[in-house]
Parts: C-alpha cells; structure tokens; sequence
C-alpha cells in the first residue's frame, strides 16, 4: 500500500455490497491473469488469454484508517466470475510477514471458498455466500475462490502492519485448486504441492 496522512477523528465509507463500488477509493489495484499466471494449472489456456489481450480476473480497493497509534485497514476485493481453463478466477492468496497478525473476511456478495492453509499444510476451506464472515487465524495463508456467477465481493480488515507475503503460494501453490467439473465445484489435489 502506498504511505498516507493520519487522521485521528472518526472516519465513515460507504459500500454498495450488489455492485462493489466503494466509496472513497484512494487505492485501486487491478490484478490481470498476467499478474498471477503460476496459480493458474492449464497452461494453454493461461498462454491463450494472454495472447489475446490479457483478462483483469479481480480489483482490490484499499482503505487506510491511520491514526497516531493504530493501522487498521479495509480492503474491499471483487473477484469477476469466470474460469481459466476450468480453474476458476481467484486472488493470488498470501500469508502475513507478521506471525502474529489474523484477518477478518466478510463475503457481501457472491458464493465461492475462503482456502486456508498454514506452512505445514493443515488446510481448511470455508464455504462462502452472501454473510459469511470468517476469521483467518495468524500464520494461516488465505485465497479466494470465486464458483459462482456473479461477482464475489468481499470485505478485509487486517493492519497494514501485518504485511503480504507472496512467494511461499507462488513457489508452492495451495494444497488444494478448484476446478469446474459438470458445472459445480470440485476440490482436486494440487499435483506441484510439495
Ligand atoms: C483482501 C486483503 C488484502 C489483499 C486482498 C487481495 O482485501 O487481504 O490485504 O491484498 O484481499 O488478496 P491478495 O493480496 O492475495 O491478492
Ligand atoms: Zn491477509
């Protein structure tokens, strides 16, 4: 995230849970399959997409609330509906540099899985809709899968102090991808883990 002023009154923003439009969005990120291309398995497809023109599979709009002694944040993340191959569209999914840092995840639109999983690989994935709100324990990474038709929106609150951390899931990926099979669905082992 980029550096910001502090403001240490009371602060209120605005979501319109149906479309994801929030409001003020003073950092807006977009991420393109070209962004992400290794989480994805079918390689020919991955290529094929790229080929022909790129594809923004989510944004993210990032809200700091920085105080003299505290970092709380938002960030309100719209994942498009959609597969890649038959892998459906997700984030890139991170652990925190911080040990000690949880997260909290609301879904307000949409339905898909919350994956979780720590580095020894214990792995849960929470079945997501409209409401559900998961806590994500420290030194868990987390991913977000969109199954459904719609978009999938949802709703972080984390401290910018916790920190992203990437290349243990670019490296090893998660335990487990989901896949479109007779259009639902399904868990499948990922072939690269360990
Ligand atoms: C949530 C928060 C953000 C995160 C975003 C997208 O809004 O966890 O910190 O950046 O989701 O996830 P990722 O960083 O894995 O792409
Ligand atoms: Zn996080």
């Amino acid at each position: 995230m980029q550096k910001y002023n502090k403001n240490n009154d009371p602060i209120s923003v605005q979501l319109d849970t149906k479309t994801g439009v929030f409001f003020p969005c003073p950092e807006n990120v977009d991420r393109f399959l070209s962004d992400f291309p290794y989480m994805f398995q079918e390689i020919d497809s991955v290529q094929e997409i790229i080929k022909s023109g790129d594809r923004k599979i989510y944004e993210i709009c990032y809200y700091p609330f920085l105080t003299d002694n505290s970092d709380m944040a938002l960030g309100v993340t719209t994942i498009l509906s959609g597969t890649v191959g038959k892998q459906y569209h997700m984030t890139k999914g991170h652990f925190h540099e911080r040990n000690d840092q949880p997260e909290i995840y609301h879904c307000v639109n949409g339905v898909g899985f919350l994956q979780m999983m720590d580095s020894d690989g214990n792995y849960f994935s929470a079945p997501w809709e409209k409401g559900t709100i998961t806590h994500i324990p420290p030194q868990f990474a987390h991913r977000v899968i969109n199954t459904g038709e719609q978009p999938l929106i949802f709703v972080a609150v984390f401290h910018i102090s916790a920190g992203h951390e990437y290349d243990f899931i670019k490296d090893k990926g998660f335990k487990f991808n989901y896949y479109e099979v007779d259009g639902k669905p399904k868990s499948v082992l990922n072939p690269n883990w360990r």
